[in-house]
């Protein structure tokens, strides 16, 4: 829902696994749906018939559509390898094969870059057991050996010149905008997330010259950096921003922080604003102690507060996300309602659901509701509301309308006339559109809709609650204890005062 207003952004993994296969030699076409249509795409294949087709699954409300899009490319290729991966595809890998009833091969966990040139000449010497030799491979005669990771980050450039309808990407008056990665995976371990158990909470970053390098062969004037957290380590995010000024690479930037990174490297945020920090997106996740202690946040809310402060302080646009519980009653959805009304903020409201792969989905004592993949988007609830499920949504619209009066419409659009004059010059129509797409899009009747929709695939329900998990059993990548993790003894002590965890994990 979210990406239907507000942003629809590169998908970067493609066009590195695109790059990769390239460098061994193979002809390789992307083609990114959330951009084209599903026509697009089978047109494309009846002309090209492709030897391996494979299906991106970042997320877990997509794993429907990979699926039946898998059996239908069966249907018109029966010799094709057709492989499926990304972050969720790696958590429900068995699943998704057993679902699919023959049209997947094969289901790659992991990062793609350290196996998937192999993975495409296994399937070519078309012997099920070469599959099994891959490291990450699951298939439905079993599974390969643990995922192995990328080599360096600088290495790696995504084959951005494969992508057509570029200028289709934007976030907010970023328009259009390319996305980049300085640093890959997290080292906090916050139970309602799988990005630290997907790299097995490893951390690490690209160079300074790299980056640059990458930034430098961009064209878009927008970028959205990808990393979990930016700048966690002051050196590192400095020593970007020295090379960017260095080179007079002027561009305007959207990331994604922590409040406690942020008050701690103030100096390197305050740089960044000068090269051209324009939006930033903090995970207040919650306004009470309560909230932040059970998803193991381990800040304090005078310290979220202080960081809000210091990011209004840069004069940027600032964006917040404020976790939902099914549990909420009314009067929890007023005191959110109130807040959003007095903060300037940007108040993004999801809503808290477990997710195969997060601690959660293991430590969750309440009954999951449904099993449909398509509603595991943390827009619909999935344990059991409190209110009847029709009075949750209306509050959960109600509250989500504040951003609409305050941030869309007409006086969003009196308000930015000078940056969406400059980019209809461009062309570039995307921030326009969004400013009224609201109530099309967050309606009530259309989420308690999407819950009476026939499931045709359905997830595998979690193991019965525990109360303690060992995060080894979560990870997908193999960890590597503190040599995984390139930040400096400072920063890993920070880390560990801040991370829920606290003692050490590998
Ligand atoms: C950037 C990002 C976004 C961007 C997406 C940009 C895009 N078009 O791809 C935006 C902001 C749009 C976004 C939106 C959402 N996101 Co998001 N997002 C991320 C984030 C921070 C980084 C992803 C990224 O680009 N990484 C860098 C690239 C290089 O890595 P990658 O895409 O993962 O690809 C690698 C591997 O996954 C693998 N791979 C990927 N595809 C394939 C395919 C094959 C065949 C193979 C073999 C391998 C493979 O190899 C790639 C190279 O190493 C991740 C967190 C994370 N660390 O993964 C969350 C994350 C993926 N998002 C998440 C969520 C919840 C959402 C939203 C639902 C949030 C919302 N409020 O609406 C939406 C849903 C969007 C949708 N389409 O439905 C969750 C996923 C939950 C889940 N299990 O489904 C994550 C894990 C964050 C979290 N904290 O839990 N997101
Ligand atoms: S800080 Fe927490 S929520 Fe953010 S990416 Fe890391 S583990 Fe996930």
């Amino acid at each position: 829902m979210y990406t239907k207003i507000f942003l629809r952004l590169e998908p970067l993994g493609i066009e590195l696994i695109a790059a990769e296969l390239r460098r061994a030699g193979h002809d390789v076409r992307l083609i990114d749906l959330q951009v084209e249509d599903h026509g697009a795409y089978f047109r494309l294949i009846r002309e090209w018939r492709p030897h391996a087709v494979s299906f991106s699954c970042n997320y877990l409300a997509n794993v429907p559509e990979v699926i039946d899009l898998a059996r239908e490319t069966r249907a018109l290729l029966p010799d094709a390898t057709i492989f499926v991966g990304g972050h969720s595809a790696s958590f429900i890998a068995a699943d998704l094969i057993e679902h699919a009833g023959g049209a997947i091969d094969c289901v790659l966990k992991g990062e793609a870059e350290a196996s998937v040139a192999a993975l495409v000449e296994a399937a070519a010497d078309r012997d099920p057991r070469g599959l099994l030799e891959v490291p990450g491979a699951v298939t439905a005669a079993g599974s390969g050996p643990r995922p192995g990771f990328s080599g360096d980050l600088d290495s790696l450039r995504p084959a951005r010149d494969l992508l057509r309808h570029r200028r289709k990407y934007f976030i907010g008056v970023l328009d259009p905008c390319a996305s980049i990665e300085f640093s890959r995976g997290c080292p906090w371990d916050c139970s309602f997330c799988s990005a630290w158990t997907f790299y097995g909470r490893s951390y690490r970053v690209k160079s300074a010259e790299a980056a640059a390098d990458e930034l430098a062969s961009i064209r878009e004037p927008g970028l959205f950096i990808v990393d979990d957290v930016a700048f966690i380590q002051a050196e590192h995010g400095m020593a970007i921003g020295e090379e960017v000024a260095r080179r007079g690479i002027r561009k305007s930037y959207y990331l994604e922080t922590r409040g406690d990174v942020l008050l701690r490297n103030k100096d390197v945020f305050r740089f960044w604003k000068t090269l051209g920090l324009q939006y930033m997106f903090l995970g207040v996740e919650a306004i009470d102690e309560e909230g932040l202690k059970r998803f193991r946040k381990r800040m304090t809310l005078s310290k979220n507060f202080e960081a809000l402060e210091f990011a209004r302080s840069l004069g940027i646009m600032v964006a917040i996300n404020i976790i939902a519980d099914p549990a909420w009653d009314r009067r929890q959805f007023e005191v959110i309602r109130q807040w959003c009304l007095e903060i300037p903020e940007i108040v993004n409201i999801s809503v808290n659901t477990p997710y195969p792969g997060t601690e959660s989905w293991l430590t969750e004592s309440r009954r999951i509701t449904s099993r449909d993949y398509r509603l595991y988007d943390i827009q619909h609830a999935v344990l059991p509301t409190q209110l009847p499920l029709d009075e949750f949504y209306g509050e959960l619209v109600r509250t989500q309308q504040v951003l609409n009066r305050k941030h869309l419409g007409w006086s969003a659009a009196k308000a930015l006339a000078g940056i969406l004059a400059r980019n209809l010059a461009r062309g570039q129509t995307n921030t326009l559109k969004m400013l009224w797409k609201f109530n099309s899009v967050y309606d009530p009747a259309l989420q308690i809709a999407d819950h009476s929709a026939p499931v045709r695939y359905e997830m595998t329900l979690p193991p019965p609650h525990r109360e303690v998990i060992d995060p080894h059993s979560l990870y997908v990548h193999p960890p590597r204890g503190r040599n995984g993790r390139s930040i400096d003894d400072a920063t890993e002590r920070f880390v560990d005062r801040t991370r829920a965890g606290g003692n050490p994990v590998a």
